[in-house]
């Protein structure tokens, strides 16, 4: 079988390469410092290289595949995100409970919405099931978990905070809402209208993870430095 090579001109292929050795080098990176933060914030951190090893290692598969095919189905970021984003999603439990006491419930609906949503969308994308009946499920199950971060307990909890943690719960509200848009707008386009092609879907879902994953993790890494008392852990 001839051997192919990343090609100087395939932006999406650089892209892939360039995000998966930014998922590593984070990954290196958040579990090296997790040690370096006040001992509430360590789980966030540890969470945050668990999403950028997994998603590195996926990466090398996808990268793999595009390189040697110029396609990457996007059936097979599902596997990736099976895992991933119901990790960042109950991060925001995890930066709540750094800095107070609040109920395990916030837990349970952030990670149940956030498996509703994904299995919603591989059900629709993989075809086991009609793409628009997919496409809403995946939308009620991301319209639960926002709503559970703007209005819900953890929302109504997070605007009692004051500082630091609630920057940082803001912030990453924000990228749950803007960041993550790309994914859905990604089914609509790429696969229920077809207007979108591969090269473009994957350059874009590739420049994503990097505020998605990467990102989202720094934000939560600096907080936790912000608040570790100089001399102490
Ligand atoms: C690191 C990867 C991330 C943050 C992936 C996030 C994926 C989503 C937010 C996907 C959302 C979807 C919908 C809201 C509806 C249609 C189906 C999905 C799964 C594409």
């Amino acid at each position: 079988m001839k051997t192919t090579l990343l090609q100087s001109s395939d932006i999406t292929g650089i892209t892939f390469w360039l995000i998966s050795m930014a998922l590593l080098a984070s990954t290196f990176f958040f579990w090296i410092e997790r040690n370096s933060v006040k001992a509430s914030w360590r789980t966030s951190m540890t969470l945050s290289g668990l999403v950028t090893g997994i998603a590195f290692v996926h990466y090398m598969y996808m990268r793999e595949v595009w390189v040697s095919t110029g396609t990457s189905p996007t059936v097979f970021r599902y596997i990736d995100w099976l895992l991933t984003v119901p990790l960042l999603m109950i991060e925001f439990y995890f930066i709540l409970s750094a800095v107070k006491k609040v109920s395990s419930g916030i837990f349970w609906r952030l990670f149940l919405g956030t498996l509703v949503m994904l299995i919603g969308g591989y059900l629709g994308e993989a075809g086991y099931m009609n793409i628009n009946a997919g496409f809403i499920i995946g939308m009620a199950g991301w319209i639960f978990i926002l709503y559970e971060v703007f209005s819900g307990e953890a929302g109504r909890e997070a605007a009692r905070l004051s500082g630091a943690a609630k920057d940082c719960f803001e912030f990453c509200k924000w990228i749950v809402t803007i960041g993550w848009s790309v994914y859905p707008l990604g089914y609509l386009f790429g696969y229920m209208t077809g207007s979108a092609n591969e090269v473009t879907l994957n350059l874009v879902y590739n420049l994503a993870d990097f505020i998605n994953k990467i990102l989202f993790g720094l934000v939560i890494y600096k907080t936790a430095a912000s608040l570790t008392p100089a001399g102490s852990k």
